[in-house]
């Protein structure tokens, strides 16, 4: 099981078996959402009717109980008369149906029909989430992922309760998301790619339904418009956005740091304020993330200037600031929640250190742990190395409550693993980068800190092996897991 659940007896001499005549009930049509995609995956690998029916079921999925584990929390139990899955709210639900997946035969997550018995060994959990913040965070910008394609990864890291995407928007290379008064950013600037092929982006219909479908795993979307830096995109689309009134070529390369808005002219915080506002209009969620990493090239004086302005217009329309660290160096508004991505490096422990100073909370997303685009060895395929390699093992063996020095752990709102996609191009590079290191960065949002050992770590994520491979995900068969 991964996450970890926070409490978990076995229940000797139980055995769940789920028979054709099972039912799935539901004690209010709250959980109907919930039931019904539940039962339609058991209805494939089954081949069993499940009808999902009001009241008791064999396995009977209730939000009437369980208030104390708060809004994520749930108890479950199995026995042989059946299975329980109880909690306060229809996302407590969801994270205890999430469990239950996991505790049938890997099969169980078949397109096609499988042969039995299905079986659960008796069982009862009582859990709760350590962090409220677990994130993961697709690049869709260096390489643009199609709808269906983010719907697909959104299946795979809600099986670990993950419970934010951080949709990486615009960069240099790309601007993703349509914006009605500028539609220039996606025309021309949401053309390319890296590597010169056809980009994309999402009109505000498909982002409307990658949202909707994000929230019925309850995983709240993060949007990150990056500003001032790794603009590009934007200034090779309106020749105004430039300090010198001369728009750049679009830019398929993989350098970073060489854009910036210009910081002195309003019109780039009336185009600021156009943006944050369509895209706020989009976002159901409280947070939006400006960026403000690696603004080499606007000078120090004016980033420190622009920080707080821009910041403004977030909150002028009705969301919290998230923002790299290195907004931290400026003044941030009340609320903000900084996202570090440092090594052990101090300049940039420093700056958690300021933001926490000053009232802001912090993501933590150390590049040499959690960045899931870094090789595993020196050999992999894919991805980069700036920030060392990162095994399996590195990726997991980390706590968020001391990670940053100096900062009380009432600052940590949790975790996220950032997939930059200079080298991906496709789902089966997504996943290839993204398992196995991601269930650990999940267990670490969501376990108690006592459940973090690596070696039974491994062992439940070796598996997880067997369940990736029924569900097809093409993930790296690290040498430091026994997979089974
Ligand atoms: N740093 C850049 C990313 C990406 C990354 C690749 C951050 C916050 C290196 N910024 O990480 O745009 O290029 O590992």
């Amino acid at each position: 099981m991964i996450p970890q659940p926070t409490a978990q007896q076995a229940l000797p001499d139980e055995t769940f078996t789920l028979q054709p005549d099972a039912t799935i009930g539901i004690a209010d049509s709250s959980a109907q959402p919930i039931a019904d995609r539940f039962a339609a995956q058991l209805r494939r690998s089954t081949g069993f009717e499940l009808p999902v029916q009001e009241g008791t079921g064999t396995i009977t999925l209730s939000t009437d109980g369980a208030e104390s584990l708060g809004a994520e929390g749930y108890e479950l139990r199995a026995d042989a008369s059946g299975v329980t899955v109880t909690a306060a709210t229809t996302e407590g639900l969801f994270r205890g149906v999430t469990t239950l997946r996991q505790l049938l035969p890997a099969k169980a997550e078949a397109n096609s029909e499988q042969e039995g018995p299905w079986e659960i060994a008796g069982t009862t959990i009582s859990d709760f989430p350590r962090y409220g913040y677990r994130g993961v965070m697709l690049d869709v910008s260096r390489h643009f992922f199609t709808l269906d394609q983010v719907k697909h990864f959104i299946d795979l890291v809600s099986l670990y309760k993950i419970n934010r995407l951080h949709l990486h928007l615009s960069d240099d290379q790309g601007w993703r998301i349509q914006v009605d008064s500028w539609p220039r950013l996606t025309e021309y600037g949401g053309s390319l790619q890296v590597g010169g092929g056809t980009g994309g982006y999402y009109t505000k219909t498909e982002y409307a339904e990658l949202v909707q479908y994000a929230a019925e795993h309850y995983i709240t979307v993060v949007p990150e418009i990056d500003t001032p830096g790794h603009t590009n995109a934007a200034l090779a689309s309106y020749p105004e956005l430039n300090k010198g009134d001369q728009a750049p070529e679009l830019y398929t390369e993989t350098e970073v740091g060489f854009s910036s808005f210009a910081i002195d002219k309003d019109v780039t915080y009336e185009f600021l304020d156009d943006v944050f506002r369509e895209v706020a209009e989009q976002t159901p969620g409280e947070l939006l993330h400006l960026g403000g990493d690696e603004a080499h090239s606007t000078p120090h004086s004016e980033y420190l200037a622009f920080v707080p302005q821009a910041a403004e217009l977030v909150v002028k329309h009705g969301k919290r600031v998230m923002g790299w660290h290195e907004i931290a160096d400026g003044s941030l508004p009340a609320g903000t929640v900084v996202q570090y991505w440092g090594t052990e490096d101090p300049k940039a422990q420093v700056l958690a250190q300021k933001a926490v100073e000053q009232g802001a909370t912090l993501v933590l997303s150390p590049a040499n742990r959690a960045y899931l685009d870094m090789k595993y060895h020196e050999e992999t395929p894919l991805g980069l190395q700036w920030a060392g390699l990162v095994s399996v093992e590195q990726s997991y063996s980390w706590n968020p409550a001391t990670l940053v020095p100096n900062v009380p752990a009432s600052a940590i709102d949790g975790v996220e693993a950032p997939l930059w996609t200079e080298t991906l191009d496709d789902l089966e590079k997504v996943e290839f980068m993204t398992f196995p290191r991601l269930p650990g960065i999940a267990e670490l949002g969501w376990s108690q800190e006592s459940a973090l050992d690596w070696t039974t770590y491994r062992d439940r994520l070796a598996e997880q092996g067997p369940r990736w491979e029924v569900l097809g995900v093409n993930f790296y068969r690290s040498p430091e897991i026994d997979w089974r």
